[in-house]
C-alpha cells in the first residue's frame, strides 16, 4: 500500500515545482527566523531574492554537524523554544552532543513520513508493531510510534532489551511488523532458542531495521532465520530521525521523501554532484520543518542516488545502502560512537596515554562488541594485577558513561599500540557489514 499516493507518485515535474516552491519559502524563513541562517547567508553573500527554484540550491552554503556543535543546545532552532515540542539528541564528537528541536508540525511530519516509511515496507493500517528501538533521547523507539499511531496500526512499545519479554510479547501478541537494529535481529536468537521457540514460525513478517549499517547478506540471514522480509530503514536525527528513507518490497533501494527533504549526493572533494550511481555524500535540506529547519545538511553518508521511476510507482529518487562514511563515526549496537569521545576520556586519565585502538567485532549472537586497548604510562605499568584492573575498571567506567554503550577495556604495555605517521588507524572492524 502507498500512504500518500499523492505525493509518493507526484509526476516529476509537479515535484520539481513542489521542491522549488518548498525552497524559496524555507530559505524567506530561516533567513527570518534563525539568526545563524541570516548570518551564515549575508557572509555568503547570498539574500532570500537569490533563490527563486530548486536549481538555485546550489548558490547555498553547506551545514555541518559543527555547526550544530558550535551553537549548542538550542542555536539552530529557528523558533522560540516556547513553540518547540519535542526536543531529540544523539551523540556528538567530543563535547557537545547534538541538539534536535520539533516543532508541533514538524511532529506531524514525523508521523507523516513514518507512516509512508512502515507502509512502504508492506504495513498497512491494522497490523501490529512491534516496536524495539529505545524510546528516549533516541529517535528510533518514537519515530516509529508516531507514525504507526498515524497510519492506524496496533503498537506494542517494547523499547529496546529484555529479550526473552520481547520474544513471549511476538508469541502471545502475534504481531506481524518489527522493528529493530538489524543486530538485535540476530541477537534474538539465542534467547529465542533458549525458550525453544521456531524461529521460522515467528508472526513477524515483515522488518524495518537500520540506525546501523547492515549487508545484503545480513538480510539473508534474517529472513532466513525469522522468516520475515526484512527492509532496509534510514535515517538521522538531524533530518527527522527514521523516516528518511525506506525500502519498498521490491528492495531495490531506499525512497528518500524528496517532497519534504532534498537529497543531493555529492562529490566529497569537488562538492559538485555525482553522476547517477556514483557514491557521494549525501546532502539533505529540509523544504519543510519550521522547529530546525536545515539547509544543505551534510549527513556524511556515503551513498549513491538513482532518479528513476520504481516498480512500486513511487516516483521518488532512491539511494543505495550506506556504503560508508566520510569522518570516523562507528555504529555499535545502533549506537554512534566516535573514537574522538574515547580519546578525550583518556587524556582525562592520568595513567593512561592517549595511545589506543578500538577494535569491533560481532559475536555470533549478532552483539557488537567493542574493546578499547589502552596504553598505559611507563611510570604505571607494574606487574600487580589488582592495580591493573582498578586502572582498567576506572576506565570502563568512564568510557562507558559517555558512550552509554558497554566496553571491554584491555591495558597494554607502553609502546606497544601502532604508531600512525599519518592518518591514524585507530579502528579496526571486523564485522562484516
Ligand atoms: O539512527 C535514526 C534511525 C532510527 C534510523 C531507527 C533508522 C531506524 P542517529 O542516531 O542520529 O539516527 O544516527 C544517524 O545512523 O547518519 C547513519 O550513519 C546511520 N544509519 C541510520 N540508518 C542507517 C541504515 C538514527 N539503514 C546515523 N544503514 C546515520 C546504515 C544507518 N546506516
Amino acid at each position: 500500500m502507498i500512504w500518500n499516493e499523492k505525493f509518493e507518485c507526484l509526476p516529476l515535474k509537479d515535484l520539481k515545482n513542489i521542491q522549488s516552491e518548498r525552497l524559496v519559502k524555507t530559505v524567506e524563513y530561516v533567513y527570518k527566523n534563525s539568526n545563524f541562517y541570516k548570518t551564515n547567508l549575508e557572509k555568503h553573500g547570498i539574500t532570500p531574492k537569490d533563490i527563486k527554484n530548486i536549481d538555485d540550491i546550489k548558490k547555498l552554503p553547506m551545514t555541518e554537524k559543527e555547526n550544530l556543535r558550535d551553537n549548542y543546545p538550542f542555536g539552530l532552532f529557528s523558533m522560540p523554544l516556547d513553540k518547540i515540542a519535542e526536543i531529540h539528541v544523539s551523540s556528538g564528537t567530543t563535547g557537545n552532543p547534538t541538539v534536535v528541536g520539533y516543532s508541533k508540525e514538524d511532529v506531524e511530519l514525523w508521523a507523516e513520513v513514518m507512516a509512508r516509511t512502515l507502509c512502504c515496507a508492506g504495513g498497512k493500517p491494522g497490523d501490529m508493531v512491534q516496536v524495539s528501538y529505545g524510546y528516549g533521547l533516541f529517535t528510533g523507539g518514537l519515530g516509529v510510534h508516531y507514525g504507526a499511531l498515524k497510519a492506524g496500526m496496533t503498537i506494542i512499545p517494547c523499547s529496546s532489551g529484555q529479550t526473552q519479554r520481547q520474544l513471549k510479547i511476538m508469541q502471545d501478541f502475534k504481531p506481524r511488523i518489527l522493528t529493530c537494529t538489524p543486530s538485535y535481529a540476530l541477537f534474538m536468537v539465542d534467547d529465542a532458542k533458549e525458550m525453544k521457540i521456531d524461529c521460522k514460525k515467528s508472526s513477524w513478517e515483515i522488518g524495518l531495521f537500520g540506525a546501523e549499517p547492515w549487508s545484503n547478506a545480513m538480510r539473508k540471514e534474517i529472513e532466513d532465520i525469522w522468516n520475515i522480509s526484512a527492509t532496509d530503514i534510514y535515517g538521522l536525527s538531524e533530518i527527522i530521525g527514521p523516516g528518511v528513507a525506506q525500502e519498498c518490497t521490491f528492495k531495490d533501494g531506499l525512497h528518500l521523501y524528496s517532497d519534504v527533504f532534498y537529497p543531493e549526493v555529492l562529490d566529497a572533494k569537488t562538492e559538485k554532484d555525482t553522476k547517477e550511481g556514483t557514491p557521494g555524500v549525501l546532502v539533505i535540506t529540509h523544504l519543510t520543518k519550521t522547529g530546525m529547519p536545515l539547509i544543505r545538511y551534510k549527513t556524511r553518508d556515503i551513498v549513491t542516488i538513482r532518479y528513476e521511476k520504481c516498480k512500486c510507482g513511487r516516483t521518488s529518487p532512491r539511494i543505495s545502502k550506506v556504503l560508508g562514511r566520510t569522518d570516523d563515526m562507528i555504529i555499535v549496537r545502533g549506537i554512534n560512537v566516535f573514537p574522538s569521545q574515547i580519546e578525550h576520556v583518556l587524556l582525562t586519565i592520568e595513567e593512561t596515554q592517549p595511545h589506543y585502538q578500538l577494535i569491533v567485532d560481532r559475536e555470533e549472537g549478532g552483539l557488537d562488541t567493542l574493546e578499547v586497548l589502552v596504553e598505559i604510562k611507563e611510570e604505571f605499568f607494574s606487574d600487580e594485577v589488582k592495580q591493573l584492573n582498578k586502572i582498567s575498571e576506572k576506565i570502563k567506567r568512564q568510557i562507558e558513561s559517555v558512550l552509554g554503550v558497554g566496553v571491554k577495556v584491555h591495558l597494554v604495555e607502553p609502546k606497544t599500540v601502532a604508531r600512525f605517521e599519518g592518518k591514524a588507524k585507530r579502528v579496526i572492524d571486523k564485522r562484516k557489514l
